[in-house]
């Protein structure tokens, strides 16, 4: 790291914040919507980032998906945590400092800190400052082990400051909810490198995967007749019609879930059902019948394809837990 970096890095700490062992807040770059979304809308094809999904409705409706029955990805992840608690915490080993991507649910924390065998640490990472530090300084209050919270986006390679938690803790990286299937397979390699050197040697790293599968199961997940997770996607409309002012007929989209192989994914998009125009800022914007925004898709991997992309990290699988069906997978990863 140049002298530049560790100066920046250091300016981003304060230690002990409040209940917490420690704030480093890396300010990550906040998106600037309105010039995504011209970018996007002029673009062809067209797309825009699924950041975009999650404002407080989105994350309440993202919420919502995991409680449905067709969801598969949460509760199958659950079960097999609670099913192979023994084996997990085995194979983890004992006093692991936790960093978790994304900050979760408190639900999902206890879950796994429970599981573990005296973790020494918690420390989770989130692009937002505010829901970061909400969850945090409320389960820094509940536990007598450090807590500490990283501002950034989970791309982003973090320099932790382990002097605040204990200079010698041995790292466990938390990634659950199949979430790495939302980034490109490029992208995947390398958030996975920067967390093997964020983690540093000897770390290890619990991941959720999901699985390839048949289309109808996935379709099943990904276009339910409950329409929540249409709502979902149809909500990067909702925030341009609304946040931007742009102006756009809502009833002339509809979303579209297709299954695509090699690798497989779940492309989802919103599609014009006529022609129509989205103006923003006088700027017009024609979609003709079938026109299409891209708004998210979602990998599935396969233990075989995901190896050979740990070929390009520098992490090796050691062991892997999945359900009866073989719907999804849990993964022990570990470096040297
Ligand atoms: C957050 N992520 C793992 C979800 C998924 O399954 O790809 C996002 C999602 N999109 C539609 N349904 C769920």
């Amino acid at each position: 790291m140049t002298s530049n970096a560790q100066a920046s890095v250091k300016d981003a700490l304060t230690a002990p914040y409040g209940d917490l062992a420690f704030l480093l807040d890396l300010d990550p770059p906040m998106s600037d919507f309105r010039r995504d979304a011209h970018a996007a809308l002029a673009a062809r094809p067209r797309r825009i980032s699924p950041m975009y999904l999650y404002d407080e409705r989105g994350s309440q409706l993202f919420g919502e998906i995991t409680r449905l029955p067709s969801y598969y990805p949460t509760q199958t992840e659950r079960g097999i945590l609670d099913a192979n608690a023994r084996d997990i915490a085995e194979a983890v080993g004992p006093r692991r400092a936790v960093f978790e991507y994304g900050a979760g649910s408190p639900e999902k924390i206890d879950r796994l800190m429970s599981l573990l065998k005296a973790p020494s640490a918690y420390v989770a990472m989130d692009i937002s400052r505010d829901y970061l530090l909400a969850g945090m300084r409320d389960y820094a209050a509940r536990v007598d082990f450090p807590v500490g919270a990283v501002c950034a986006d989970f791309t982003q390679p973090v320099d932790l400051p382990k002097d605040a938690i204990g200079p010698d803790a041995d790292w466990l990286g938390f990634f659950p909810g199949s979430t790495i299937g939302n980034v490109t397979r490029d992208a995947a390699a390398d958030l996975l490198s920067n967390a093997a050197r964020t983690l540093g040697p000897g770390a290890a790293f619990l991941i959720g995967l999901d699985l390839e599968k048949d289309a109808e199961t996935l379709l099943r997940a990904y276009d339910e007749p409950e329409g929540v997770t249409a709502e979902f996607i149809l909500n990067v409309l909702r925030r341009l019609r609304d946040e931007l002012r742009a102006d756009l007929d809502l009833s002339a989209f509809r979303y579209l879930a297709e299954i695509e192989d090699t690798p497989q994914r779940v492309e989802m998009s919103v599609a014009a059902t006529r022609r129509t125009e989205i103006s923003l800022d006088g700027e017009r914007y024609a979609f003709a019948e079938g026109d299409r925004l891209h708004v998210s898709r979602s990998h599935k991997y396969s233990l075989q394809r995901f190896d050979a992309l740990l070929a390009r990290t520098p992490w090796r699988r050691a062991a892997a837990w999945t359900d009866a069906d073989s719907r999804y997978a849990v993964c022990l990863l570990k470096h040297d």
